[in-house]
C-alpha cells in the first residue's frame, strides 16, 4: 500500500496519540470477542507508534511476547466520507495483526517491520460518529516466521547445540524482541478510483519506465519534474498502465548531490482528474562487475555500519528525531552508507537516505535462520515466508534510490545445526536469490555468512556481492589482533580465489563499555574497540576486492539476558543514547582522510558541505 500522501485528490490522518492496550497471555481475546466492545479489565494506555516493551515495563511488558489487544477511536468528517474511500494503513505491526472496525474484521497481515492497509469504507458508521479501531498484535515466532522461532516444542530448540535455551525472552537473535504497533497508524481518504501502486526503473542515461497499479481509469497521464518541480516530460494512455519517458540530461542521484526526480501519476475519470500521487525517484545505477562495486560507473567503498532500529523507552517505535540524529551521527564520521540488520526499518529512513544521500543495504529478517531437515520439501513453509518477506520488502522499497542491495540472509546456521550445508539448504538460497533477482533485476543481492564453514559456505554460491560477519579476536582468540589479522586475511583472499565477487566485511567489533580504560589494550576498554576496528581496516583496505567495512554497531543496543551481555550489546561506536565513544573520532578521521585520498576511487565521498570540517579541530579528536 502506497506511502501516504496529502494533495488535492486524496488525504491522511495520523492515528497515533495514546491508545488502550491489553495483554491476553492466554489467547482469550478471540473467543470472548474483545473486538466487539471497548476493551475491559487490566487496560493501560500505551503511545501508538512504539513497541510495549519499555513504555509498559512496570506493568509486566517488558518481557512479554504473545498478543496485545489495541484499540482507538476516529471520526470521518461527512465531507469525507461522502463518495469516498477510507483506508486504514499500518506501517508495521511486529509480528502479526488482525484489524477490526466497529466490530467487523477487516483482515490481518503476518510477518512484522512491513506496512500494510485495508479498505474501511464499508464498515465505518455513518459520518461524524466514533468508529471503534481494534487490532490484536501477536509478537510470537515461529520456525517458519521470520526471524524465526521461540517455540519450545520446535525440532529446532530440541538439538542439542541449542544455546538458545540460555537467553530469556529466549531468541535466535542477538536483539531485543519487541511487539507492537511500531510504526505510523494512518487514516487515508482516496476517491472511488485511485492509484494503488507504481514502480519505476531508470538508465543512467535517462530513460525512465514507470509501470502503474490503479483500480480503474479512463486515462493515466505520467509528468516527471525534477527538484524544482519543473515538468521535463510528460505522456498519457487511455488503455496501458506501462510507459517509457526520457529525462534529457539527467543529473544522478548521488550521496554528494541526492537529487530527486518526481514521477507525477494522474488518473482520470470522464477527463477529470480523481486521483494523483507522486512518486520520487532518483537516476543511479549499481552493478557488480570484475570483483567491484560500481556506483554511477566509479567504484564503491562503503564505509558505515549495521545499525539496529532502537531507541531507550519507544524500543522499536517510530522516533523521527532519533532517525534524523543517526544519520547526521553518520554524516559526522564520515559514513557513506549503512545496513538495516536484521530486518526493514521504518519508511521514514528509506525516504531519509534518499534526502541526505546515504546508501542503504535493505534487509529482511532471515537472521540466523535454522534448518530442521534434509529435505528441501520439508524447508517449503520458511522458504514461503522468507519469499513473501523478500517481495514485501521490494514492493515498499524498490524505489529509492538509497537502496542499493537486498540483503537476503544474515548468518543461516549461527547456531551450527545439523542440517545446513547439504543440497536442500543450497536449493533453498539458490531458490532465494532467483526470486530475488525476477522481482528486481537492478540492485546486486547480498548474502552474508558467518565464520563455520568459511569459503564454502552453501550461502555464498547464491549472491553478487559477499558479505562475511567475523569477530576474530573477540569471540576467538580473544584478544589476539594479530592472529585476528592474519585468520581474516586469509579468509578473505580464500572467499574471494574462489567466487571473484566484491567482499564487503558487514560485521565485526568489539564490546566496549565507555569510560573503561587500560594502558595496555584490554577487551571492553575504549583503547581495545579502537585497535580491534583499525587492525581490521588495515586488512581489508589493502585488499581491492574489500569493498566495503560496516563495524558492527552504530550504537550499543538491548538484547535479551544473557551471560555474555551487560543488559546491551556493547559494540556500539556510540552509546545506545548516542554519544561518541573514543573509537568514533579515529573513525572520522580515518573515513575522512580516506576519502580525500582515494578521492577519485569513491564516488560516494561527501562533497564539501556535507561534512562540519569546522568544528574538526584538535580538542575534538
Ligand atoms: C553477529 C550477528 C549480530 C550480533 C553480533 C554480535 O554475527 O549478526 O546480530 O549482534 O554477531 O555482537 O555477536
Amino acid at each position: 500500500m502506497l506511502y501516504p500522501q496529502q494533495n488535492k485528490y486524496r488525504l491522511f490522518f495520523d492515528l497515533g496519540g495514546y491508545w488502550n492496550i491489553k495483554a491476553d497471555p492466554n489467547n482469550l481475546g478471540l473467543s470472548e470477542q474483545w473486538f466487539g466492545n471497548t476493551l475491559e479489565g487490566d487496560i493501560h494506555t500505551i503511545a501508538i507508534p512504539g513497541s510495549w516493551n519499555e513504555q509498559l515495563e512496570e506493568q509486566g511488558f517488558k518481557n512479554y511476547i504473545g498478543q496485545a489487544w489495541h484499540e482507538t477511536w476516529f471520526t470521518v468528517p461527512q465531507v469525507l466520507q461522502k463518495n469516498a474511500k477510507v483506508w486504514v494503513r499500518f506501517g508495521a505491526a511486529d509480528h502479526k495483526a488482525t484489524v477490526w472496525v466497529n466490530g467487523k474484521e477487516i483482515g490481518g497481515h503476518a510477518g512484522g517491520y512491513v506496512p500494510f492497509g485495508f479498505d474501511v469504507t464499508d464498515a465505518l458508521l455513518p459520518a461524524g460518529e466514533e468508529n471503534h479501531l481494534v487490532v490484536c498484535v501477536d509478537s510470537t515466532l515461529s520456525m517458519h516466521t521470520l526471524p524465526q522461532d521461540v517455540d519450545p516444542e520446535s525440532p529446532m530448540y530440541n538439538t542439542t547445540a541449542y544455546q538458545r535455551r540460555h537467553l530469556y525472552p529466549a531468541t535466535r537473535f542477538d536483539f531485543f524482541p519487541y511487539g507492537g504497533l511500531t510504526r505510523s497508524v494512518n487514516l487515508i481518504v482516496t476517491s472511488q478510483e485511485y492509484v494503488s501502486g507504481i514502480t519505476v526503473n531508470t538508465s543512467l542515461q535517462g530513460e525512465v519506465d514507470i509501470q502503474v497499479q490503479a483500480s480503474k481509469f479512463d486515462k493515466l497521464r505520467i509528468q516527471i519534474l525534477d527538484a524544482n518541480d519543473l515538468i521535463q516530460n510528460e505522456t498519457e494512455s487511455d488503455s496501458s498502465n506501462n510507459f517509457s519517458l526520457n529525462v534529457d540530461d539527467p543529473i544522478l542521484w548521488s550521496p554528494s548531490n541526492p537529487h530527486l526526480y518526481k514521477a507525477r501519476v494522474s488518473l482520470f475519470i470522464d477527463d477529470e482528474i480523481v486521483d494523483e500521487y507522486d512518486e520520487l525517484f532518483g537516476i543511479r545505477e549499481v552493478r557488480v562487475e570484475g570483483g567491484k562495486i560500481l556506483f554511477n560507473n566509479e567504484e564503491l567503498f562503503l564505509t558505515g555500519f549495521g545499525k539496529h532500529e532502537e531507541f531507550p523507552i519507544i524500543g522499536r517505535g517510530q522516533f523521527r528525531a532519533g532517525y534524523i540524529k543517526d544519520h547526521e551521527l553518520m554524516r559526522w564520521i564520515g559514513a557513506n552508507s549503512y545496513r538495516t540488520s536484521h530486518y526493514p526499518y521504518d519508511e521514514e529512513m528509506m525516504r531519509l537516505g534518499d534526502k541526505l544521500g546515504f546508501l542503504i543495504i535493505d534487509e529482511v529478517p532471515a537472521v540466523s535462520l535454522g534448518f530442521w531437515s534434509h529435505d528441501f520439501d520439508d524447508l517449503k513453509p520458511l522458504l514461503d515466508n522468507h519469499k513473501k518477506a523478500i517481495k514485501e520488502l521490494i514492493e515498499r522499497d524498490r524505489n529509492h534510490p538509497s537502496v542499493i542491495s537486498w540483503s537476503i540472509t544474515n548468518e543461516p546456521n549461527l547456531w551450527a545445526e545439523e542440517y545446513y550445508q547439504n543440497e536442500a539448504g543450497k536449493r533453498y538460497f539458490k531458490e532465494l536469490y532467483e526470486f530475488t533477482k525476477a522481482l528486481d533485476s537492478s540492485r546486486p543481492i547480498l548474502s552474508i555468512s558467518m565464520a563455520m564453514f568459511k569459503e564454502e559456505d552453501i550461502v555464498l554460491e547464491s549472491c553478487d556481492i559477499i558479505g562475511i560477519n567475523r569477530y576474530y579476536g573477540w569471540y576467538t582468540n580473544p584478544a589476539d589482533l594479530e592472529r585476528a589479522a592474519q585468520d581474516l586475511g586469509n579468509e578473505l583472499d580464500a572467499i574471494f580465489a574462489k567466487y571473484q565477487r566484491p567482499i564487503i566485511v558487514s560485521e565485526f567489533g568489539a564490546d566496549t563499555v565507555e569510560g573503561l580504560h587500560a594502558t595496555t589494550a584490554q577487551m571492553f576498554t575504549e583503547e581495545f574497540q579502537t585497535a580491534f576496528t583499525f587492525k581490521y581496516l588495515e586488512v581489508m583496505e589493502a585488499r581491492d576486492f574489500v569493498c566495503g567495512a560496516h563495524i558492527w554497531n552504530f550504537a550499543d543496543f538491548l538484547t535479551p539476558q544473557h551471560f555474555r551481555r551487560v543488559v546491551l550489546n556493547k559494540k556500539g561506536v556510540f552509546t545506545r543514547d548516542r554519544l561518541p565513544k573514543s573509537v568514533a573520532f579515529k573513525l572520522r578521521d580515518h573515513w575522512n582522510t580516506l576519502d580525500k585520498i582515494n578521492d577519485e576511487h569513491r564516488p560516494t565521498r561527501p562533497k564539501s558541505g556535507f561534512f562540519i570540517p569546522d568544528i574538526k579541530s584538535e580538542a575534538n579528536n
